[in-house]
């Protein structure tokens, strides 16, 4: 088997002691954090997903299957920023209230990281009050919000609204991003969207030049 195809595996499986050796003797070798990003690690957690769908996995083995990509991105993480050093500008990012998964928001942290923005990573399930109170005392440029389950969608509107609200809106400007928001429900809301990390890169230099 292939070594992104065994990295995969390790997260499908949930084998992080493995999962690490792996990685660390494929960077030796000269794959890029990018490589083992993409077909590996992401790989794996979209199987995941699908298992997950189709009753075949249950949450503790997703659970460390989690576990296990997280510290494949813990590897990876230096590795993705090399070379940047100028502060972008500064983003406040959560995983909004109800909603505990937080895989995505960290990648998209990380890649943020790398491109040189200032990153306040308020965690997981956090209330629009929290995320208020945040922009108030840390005054970011850009405030990112993650979203993965219907349910949870609300909470971003709840949170836009709440900085309207507060007065706060206007100073910065919103991206939105997970596996059930669209383009149109970000508009619908008063945000931006990007569907993965890179492309919130991407968002966030463009709003930032705007
Ligand atoms: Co959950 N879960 N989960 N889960 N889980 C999903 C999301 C689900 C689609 C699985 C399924 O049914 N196929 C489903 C949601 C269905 C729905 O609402 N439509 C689901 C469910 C139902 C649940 C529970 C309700 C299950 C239960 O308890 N019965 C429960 C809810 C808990 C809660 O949040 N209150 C639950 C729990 C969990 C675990 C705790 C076990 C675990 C999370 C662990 C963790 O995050 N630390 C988990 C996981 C791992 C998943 C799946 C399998 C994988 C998610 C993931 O990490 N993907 C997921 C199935 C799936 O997505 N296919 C599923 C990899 C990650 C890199 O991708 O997060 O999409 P993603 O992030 C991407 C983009 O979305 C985007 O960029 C990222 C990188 O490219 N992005 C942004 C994300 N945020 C962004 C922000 C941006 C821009 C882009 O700007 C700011």
């Amino acid at each position: 088997m292939d070594i992104l195809k065994q990295i995969s595996q390790y997260v499908v499986e949930g084998e992080p002691g493995e999962l690490e050796e792996l990685m660390r003797r494929a960077l030796d070798q000269g794959s890029t954090a990018r490589e083992l990003l993409d077909g590996g690690l992401l790989d794996g957690m979209n199987q995941v997903g699908e298992l997950f769908r189709e009753g075949e996995m249950f949450v503790p083995e997703v659970l460390m299957s989690a576990r296990t990509m997280d510290l494949g991105m813990e590897i990876i993480k230096p590795l993705l920023g090399e070379g940047d050093v100028k502060v972008a500008g500064k983003i406040v990012v959560a995983t909004v209230k109800g909603d505990l998964h937080d895989i995505g928001k960290k990648l998209v942290c990380m890649m943020l990281e790398g491109a040189g923005y200032e990153i306040h990573d308020l965690g997981v399930d956090v209330s629009p009050e929290d995320i208020c109170r945040a922009v108030e005392e840390i005054r970011p440029d850009l405030v990112g919000m993650s979203a993965m389950l219907t349910t949870t969608m609300t909470a971003m509107k709840e949170t836009t609204e709440a900085l309207r609200a507060a007065g706060l809106y206007d100073s910065v400007k919103v991206m939105v991003g997970g596996a059930p928001i669209n383009a149109g429900f970000a508009e619908e809301i008063g945000a931006n969207y990007s569907p993965d990390a890179t492309g919130a890169v991407e968002l966030a230099n463009a709003l930032m030049a705007s």
